[in-house]
């Protein structure tokens, strides 16, 4: 590491080298004047990241050079909406942390068949009141293997089974006027074996092996591999690949199509900052970067985020600020919660999947007890830095993982993290005693026997098992589940994001068994096409999916129009009841939610301390007037209370 005072110096001089190497790009610019403000005001922080990953290599001056004109470029390209975006956004850098910002996920094809599908249901986004749209991977992609999606061929062709990238920057300029920032993903950790880069690799081109992670003999694969975790022991166990075409072994953390590029090669980082760019032109508006942890690896570590991890995303965000300001990082780490906060911050990940609250209300359900989701959130709710964001969410496109810290669970006196996620399992694919739930393993793996869970929010919550019981009891509890921790995501401090079709109480979709590309990946169980036969039942609050859909659209509004729900701070407190959660929003919101199948009251004394209660208070969910001597919570009720 070098000092600071000397980076400085270093990064000065080279910004005075490089300026006048910049003026052809610079000369076609009409703007050239705030190109080069931000580049001076941001220049000394990307050198000081750079250096640290790339100053020892003899041409680091040639790479910093390839690098400012590649943002230069594509500055010099960006649309001038998006350029007054740009201007919007600066002067509003916070916009994302609104009490009215409402995410949807959804993938095109399951979701609408196409980008134009898409299209043609904007109504229905707004009818739920979204504000933040993210579409799953839809990028060229290999027909058979492509981890739907997360194997990405081309960043610049959309898949032509789902339209165009032309239609794309007009899906992005159309939801953007009706209110709607467009999220996609960027798979930057590897790509897929058909992409470019890999095809020239595999004919031998020396610069583009070295985009990859290659070993032309084992034994030192099998060094890394002492310290590496298995992300998919079943479908591709280990991480690395043989390529008999080459003779070499290649690294792919994930399957084996799917290549992990190699960071410490500067030219990679220049040409993902290319493609990063390209994206942000066409009106993407947040990025999430997918699976971060491991984009660097060293010898004798789990290779799982390093340092120098952190400082290439800090790196790429400091040129999004000097080319595409607008532009987000949205995090997505499914780990350690230490590790997920790592990356949070404006100078990194501004907004970060909260993967901890996700796996505690499945937690909280199955036990029905609030004590490890409470503590939890007590120690790591509160943000690392005030211009962040949680992203909130009930399920995902993936797996459930119990990555709840053990050191947490031990301090609640669950002695066991291991045992406790042992039950979880067991619960989660209904073979606990009592069960509601209706999940299916993923990725079971002998040697640490460690196990996620898959299945649709209404499935994992009790209404597939309800349903076919027929007992009505049981499917009033499965829909209270299902409405139960859609509210805590929706109040808590953070952007709340919906899988779309669980606001239809979607159960799980078992026809993947039968699809090709599907059958061996269980996750598929809850990525169903949308069903919008069952979507026209949302009109009708007799039906399932009328009662869930009403009620969240409810629940959405409500939020929308509470400031005091606005911001990322949540006091959680203890409520002296062992199964209801409690937390006051901004000083003036209580949130009681009910994780029991029983009545359940708590007293003013509980809540004085942390809620400056009158004699009465409005429920917002429901309108009504309640008492606050003793507050009365039926089976899994919630409340979000103001004083009267
Ligand atoms: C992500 O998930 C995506 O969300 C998955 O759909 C992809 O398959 C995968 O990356 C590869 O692109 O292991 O089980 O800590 O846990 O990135 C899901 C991060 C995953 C990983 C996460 C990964």
């Amino acid at each position: 590491m070098q000092n600071p005072e000397w980076l400085t110096r270093q990064a000065e001089k080279s910004l005075l080298r490089l300026l006048p190497r910049l003026e052809p790009v610079l000369a076609e610019m009409p703007d050239r004047d705030l190109f080069i403000s931000r580049l001076n005001a941001y220049f000394p922080t990307l050198f000081s990241l750079l250096h640290p990953l790339y100053g020892a290599q003899y041409d680091f001056f040639y790479h910093l050079e390839q690098i400012i004109t590649t943002a230069a470029r594509m500055f010099a390209a960006r649309p001038g909406e998006l350029k007054a975006l740009d201007h919007q956004r600066e002067a509003e850098p916070l916009w994302f942390r609104a009490e009215n910002i409402m995410g949807g996920i959804c993938y095109v094809n399951l979701f609408a068949g196409n980008l134009n599908g898409i299209r043609d249901h904007i109504g229905y986004f707004e009818e739920l009141g979204l504000t933040y749209l993210h579409l799953m991977p839809l990028f060229r992609a290999p027909a058979d293997h492509n981890d739907g999606g997360y194997a990405v061929s081309s960043f610049r062709e959309v898949d032509s089974a789902l339209g165009t990238i032309d239609e794309l920057a007009a899906l992005a300029a159309e939801l953007r006027q009706h209110g709607i920032s467009l999220v996609l993903d960027f798979v930057f950790n590897h790509t897929s074996d058909e992409h470019d880069w890999a095809k020239r690799a595999l004919k031998g081109d020396p610069d583009y092996q070295e985009f990859y992670l290659m070993f032309d003999e084992r034994p030192l694969p099998d060094e890394y591999e002492k310290n590496l975790r298995e992300i998919f022991p079943e479908q591709a166990p280990g991480s690395f690949t043989y390529q008999p075409k080459l003779d070499k072994w290649v690294w792919t953390t994930f399957h084996t199509y799917q290549w992990d590029l190699n960071y410490s090669n500067p030219a990679v980082f220049r040409a993902m900052l290319e493609e990063m760019l390209f994206l942000a032109n066409q009106g993407v508006e947040i990025l999430r970067l997918d699976a971060v942890p491991f984009i660097w690896k060293r010898l004798g570590t789990i290779s799982e985020s390093l340092p120098e991890a952190h400082l290439i995303i800090r790196a790429f965000n400091t040129v999004m600020r000097i080319a595409a300001p607008a532009l987000l990082f949205k995090s997505e780490a499914i780990v350690h919660p230490d590790d997920v906060a790592s990356y949070i911050g404006w100078g990194e990940c501004p907004i970060s999947y909260n993967p901890t609250l996700m796996a505690l209300l499945w937690e909280s359900l199955a036990t029905r007890e609030v004590k490890l989701l409470r503590h939890s959130m007590v120690k790591r709710f509160p943000l690392p830095d005030e211009k962040s964001s949680w992203v909130n969410y009930v399920r995902s496109h993936d797996d459930i993982g119990w990555s709840f810290a053990d050191e947490d669970a031990a301090e609640v006196r669950i002695y066991s993290g291991f045992d406790h996620r042992r039950f979880l399992n067991a619960f989660y694919t209904g073979e606990f005693p009592g069960s509601f739930a209706a999940g299916i393993p993923f990725n079971f793996n002998p040697h640490t026997l460690d196990m996620r869970i898959c299945g649709t929010t209404a499935s994992l919550a009790g209404l597939e098992r309800a349903l076919s019981s027929g007992d009505d009891t049981l499917i009033e509890y499965a829909l209270r589940r299902i409405l139960l921790i859609h509210s805590v995501i929706l109040s808590a401090g953070g952007i709340p994001l919906l899988y779309l079709g669980d606001e239809l109480a979607t159960t799980n979709y078992y026809g993947y068994e039968l699809e090709a590309g599907k059958a061996h990946d269980s996750r598929w169980v809850h990525r169903p096409p949308f069903d919008w036969q069952r979507a026209e039942l949302r009109h009708d609050t007799s039906t399932i999916p009328g009662r869930v859909f009403q009620t969240l659209r409810r629940l959405i509004h409500v939020r929308k129009n509470t400031p005091a729900l606005a911001g990322g701070a949540a006091t959680f407190f203890d409520t002296r009841d062992a199964h209801v959660l409690g937390y006051v929003r901004n000083g003036e919101i209580l949130v009681l939610a009910n994780f029991s199948e029983h009545a359940r009251s708590v007293r003013r004394e509980a809540i004085a301390q942390h809620w400056d209660a009158a004699d009465t208070a409005l429920d917002l969910t429901t309108n009504e007037t309640i008492s606050t001597d003793k507050i009365l919570l039926t089976p899994y009720q919630f409340m979000w209370l103001r004083r009267a």
